[in-house]
């Protein structure tokens, strides 16, 4: 019910209050937009509160860094965007200090007296339209509704996320606006006033390997649909294009088997910014180039509106764009390896583990009615990282597919039904590719 899912919310709020007088808070987060989005708005929250608290960002929790979770007696913890699926693994904590995970990924089953879990999984609400920002926002409500004022932070984690079609999303656009974001139904691209083969080379979302990445290559995809590319000596925007243009746009993307639902959406535009940092689809990818290439702090200083930092971080997004465009390029057929149900990119030492998940994402982008796993090496494990995403086929749970093949070959693994992550050792990538086709071909039989 979710009367009880926000009364929970409200209910964790006050104790937070009373048990983190005087203490030292140490807050762990996860270290993609939306993570550090939800910290952005805790730490907000914590200032206003006049806590003392530290942040720490993590790729990850795994049994191999949980060591790295430093706290002293009296300490309180608290997990974002992180945690829900590792109780087990920080039980020892848990049993030491108040501990509060607010966190979507998909829990295991512990409780504990120290323990304060907020995850829309545990209660009767539709957990897949929740982010951990949209859940660090209501809690940061619940300790003082003043926090209203933190929502532009939320909607960076929601498109980080991809939580934007979602109605607990639009509610609270509409509940906490107050005329400062814009919401544009429009091409979902990062920007409207740079060239527009630059939008389509480097909007990853809207994905072919064919033109993402290659400035040249989107040229000559608009040339050949009879769009002049330049006016004069000058490139054409985006902005300049008339509806007609567009069409044509549109209809030759979809017909290349890109994804409509990426192609046109809402774009949330922030009053009063400069250009450059309006569009929450290009701040949230800027936040993520920094996560990516291991500029966390600058991506925090960013999201939070530290000044100081936005040169850099626009040389970082500048440097990630390159990056991507690279690996699509190196992507050759033999690290594409497709199966009946299911297509493997096998990454390893090409893509870094940062970046597999994003390759990951962008092909499952592309119509392919088939899961996507990529698979790289990661150094802090010493194993393969898998990145799973699914979003063709709705009655398929990737997250219970890794665990279960983790049971049997050894490994951990976590996350979401449409997005999960495993790793696996090292060896076992060859069983692991036939289980998952073998598991997907039973499930399709059953469907
Ligand atoms: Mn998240």
């Amino acid at each position: 019910m979710i009367i009880l899912f926000f009364e929970t919310l409200e209910r964790v709020g006050v104790i937070f209050k009373e048990v983190s007088k005087d203490r030292v808070i140490k807050i762990y987060s996860q270290y993609d937009p939306d993570g550090i989005a939800s910290a952005a708005i805790i730490a907000k929250a914590l200032i206003r509160l006049d806590r003392f608290f530290e942040i720490r960002f993590f790729k990850q929790l795994n049994s191999k860094n949980i060591d790295k979770i430093e706290a002293k007696e009296g300490d309180i913890l608290v997990f974002l965007d992180m945690g829900s699926g590792h109780l087990k693994l920080i039980e020892n904590l848990i049993e030491k200090h108040k501990t509060f995970v607010i966190d979507h990924h998909e829990p295991v089953k512990y409780e504990h007296g120290n323990l304060f879990h907020i995850n829309p999984h545990l209660f009767d609400v539709n957990a897949e339209e929740y982010c951990s920002s949209i859940l660090a926002f209501l809690f940061a409500l619940s300790l003082d509704r003043k926090n209203e004022d933190l929502l532009e932070y939320m909607i960076y984690g929601v498109v980080g996320d991809r939580k934007e079609d979602g109605k607990v999303f639009s509610q609270l656009l509409e509940k906490y606006n107050n005329g400062k974001i814009i919401v544009e139904n429009s091409l979902k691209v990062y920007s409207k006033n740079k060239p527009i083969h630059k939008i389509l080379a480097y909007s990853f979302n809207i994905f072919h390997p064919e033109i993402s990445g290659n400035e040249l290559a989107a040229v000559e995809f608009l040339k050949n649909i009879g769009i002049n590319v330049k006016n004069g000596n000058e490139w054409r925007t985006l902005e300049s294009l008339t509806e007609d243009e567009i069409k044509k746009i549109v209809d030759k993307l979809v017909s290349l088997s890109i994804n409509p639902s990426e192609i046109i959406g809402n774009n949330f535009i922030l009053c009063g910014r400069p250009e450059i940092f309006s569009n929450v689809r290009e701040v949230t990818s800027m936040i993520n180039a920094c996560s990516r290439l291991n500029k966390i702090e600058d991506g925090f200083r960013f999201c939070i509106g530290d000044k100081s930092v936005y040169d850099s971080v626009v040389k970082i997004t500048e440097e990630y764009r390159k990056m991507i465009s690279e690996i699509i390029l190196k992507l050759g057929k033999d690290h594409l390896i497709e199966k009946d149900n299911a297509i493997f990119i096998f990454g390893k030492d090409l893509i870094p583990d940062t970046m597999i998940g994003v390759v990951s994402s962008m092909y499952s982008f592309l119509n392919k009615n088939k899961p996507i796993f990529g698979i790289s090496y990661d150094e802090e494990t010493k194993m393969y990282k898998v990145s799973g995403r699914n979003t063709s086929n709705k009655n398929i749970n990737l997250r219970n597919i890794l665990v279960s093949i983790v049971n049997e070959i050894g490994g951990e693994a976590g996350g979401h039904s449409d997005a999960a992550g495993a790793y696996i050792p090292i060896g076992t990538e060859w069983v692991f590719v036939e289980k998952v086709d073998k598991i997907l071909g039973e499930n399709n039989g059953k469907g």
